[in-house]
């Protein structure tokens, strides 16, 4: 791969919005992306392998609960730092930035809100340092948009809960050491679990032949009478509100972490016309090449605007999930976009390894799907606007 030369985009002086330490938070993670992540994560998507010696530097960066408390050993930052991690982790790659989303917001998020203190003590200090690393289990083979009619379940046996069922498309599950685990009780009321690696009949096995994030683990989450301890179920919230509620903050990650994918291809993009000649010129002199870019540079600046409001919302508690959801559609859309205008201003070069294009737009396939794809949030919108529910 071409060595990272990459310079951000910033064609409305966003930085100027930014406070010194979202800066620095911002440029530590993008230089640790540089020097760890870029060397490296082409062969890690080509062989279909999630490259675990990045783990420790993500722990460094932050990027395992960074709005924590540091009581539990996250970073304590607020929600627009969150974002600019997850921003310049998808810069380098979008599966990366899915490890720490799924560790940050779908494992430690549920056990920090709905778990109790003994809960946040015995697992959150393990999975902020990376020595832990987990899954959130909710999506089934046959419960993907529709979450809330699982089959999962699990029943009281008196001193323990005995679970059965099976989750599909998980990221991280191959080498999760606990799965937070979304199950109906005997009532059909949906709860999380808090599940072991070793736990006797619970297996995660990994889904193979993946086009899209390679650099990403995904498997499954069986459950075979799995004994799971009392202590394990969280016990502060219940009902299909409460993984909707993790997915409200990975959600919004993934807003900023769109743009990151979306100024990498556009960065390449820009760089590529100005050097590659053509009819005695470089593509970049041609109107129709023009087009292409400044069209890239006024959408990403446009999602680049939107999160940081978003991201003060967040900061204010008061962002609301159709307002995420929003940000989400557009930004992954965004971002695809640009990634396939992107290629073609590569030409043939724009389909090798040797640039990050194409692996981005293959990831950003994934991105558009999961965590609500990218119909169900038109559709959440929809609602939001009219009152009227077009899901059922
Ligand atoms: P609905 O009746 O609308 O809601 C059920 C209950 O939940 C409440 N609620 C929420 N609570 C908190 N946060 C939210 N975002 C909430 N949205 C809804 C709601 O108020 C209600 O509460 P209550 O007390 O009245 O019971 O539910 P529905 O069954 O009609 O479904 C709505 C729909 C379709 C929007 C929802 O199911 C949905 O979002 N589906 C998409 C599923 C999804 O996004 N799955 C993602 C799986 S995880 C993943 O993809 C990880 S990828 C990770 C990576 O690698 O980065
Ligand atoms: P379906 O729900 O079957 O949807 C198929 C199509 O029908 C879509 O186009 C959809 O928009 C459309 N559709 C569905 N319902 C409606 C409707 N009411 N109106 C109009 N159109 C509709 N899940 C987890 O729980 N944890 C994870 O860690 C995780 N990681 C993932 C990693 C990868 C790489 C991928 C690809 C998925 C992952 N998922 C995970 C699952 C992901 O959240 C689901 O794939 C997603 O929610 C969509 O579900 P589905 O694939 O079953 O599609």
């Amino acid at each position: 791969m071409k060595p990272d030369l990459f310079e951000a985009p910033d064609y409305y002086n966003i930085d100027d919005l930014l406070s010194e330490e979202h800066k620095l938070i911002r440029d530590a993670a993008r230089a640790w992306v540089k020097r760890d992540v870029s060397p490296i994560i082409e062969e890690a998507a080509q062989n279909a392998e999630f490259p675990k010696s990045i783990i420790p530097g993500l722990a460094e960066i932050g990027a395992f609960g960074p709005y924590i408390p540091e009581e539990y050993g996250g970073a304590g930052l607020d929600q627009i730092s969150y974002g600019l991690i997850m921003q310049e982790i998808e810069r380098g790659d979008s599966g990366v930035r899915s490890t720490a989303s799924v560790q940050s917001s779908l494992v430690m998020y549920p056990i920090w809100k709905y778990g109790n203190e003994a809960q946040r003590n015995k697992y959150l200090p393990k999975l902020a340092s990376g020595e832990w690393m987990g899954s959130f289990g909710l999506t089934e083979p046959d419960h993907g948009s529709n979450p809330g009619g699982m089959v999962t379940n699990f029943k009281d046996m008196g001193d323990h809960y005995l679970l059965n069922g099976a989750k599909l498309w998980i990221s991280n599950s191959p080498f999760c050491d606990v799965a937070v685990v979304w199950a109906k009780n005997e009532e059909g009321r949906i709860h999380g679990l808090v599940v072991e690696r070793g736990m006797e009949g619970f297996s995660t096995p990994e889904t193979h032949n993946k086009w899209s994030l390679r650099a990403s683990a995904t498997g499954e989450l069986i459950f075979q009478d799995v004994k799971i301890p009392k202590e394990n179920l969280l016990p502060n919230k219940s009902g299909l509100g409460a993984p909707l509620g993790c997915l409200d903050s990975a959600r919004y990650g993934i807003a900023w972490g769109a743009i990151g994918a979306a100024m990498d291809c556009y960065d390449t993009a820009l760089r590529y016309a100005k050097e590659r000649i053509q009819f005695g010129k470089p593509i970049g002199a041609f109107q129709l090449q023009q087009k292409k870019l400044a069209e890239m540079i006024t959408e990403i600046t446009k999602a680049q605007l939107l999160v940081l409001r978003l991201g003060q919302l967040k900061n204010e508690g008061k962002a609301t999930t159709a307002q995420i959801s929003m940000a989400k559609r557009n930004n992954v859309d965004m971002a695809l976009k640009i990634a396939r205008e992107a290629r073609q201003i590569l030409g043939a070069m724009g389909i090798t390894g040797e640039y990050s294009i194409m692996r981005h737009m293959m990831n950003l396939e994934s991105v558009i799907t999961y965590e609500g794809t990218h119909d169900i949030h038109l559709l959440i919108t929809g609602m939001d606007i009219t009152g009227l529910n077009a899901f059922k």
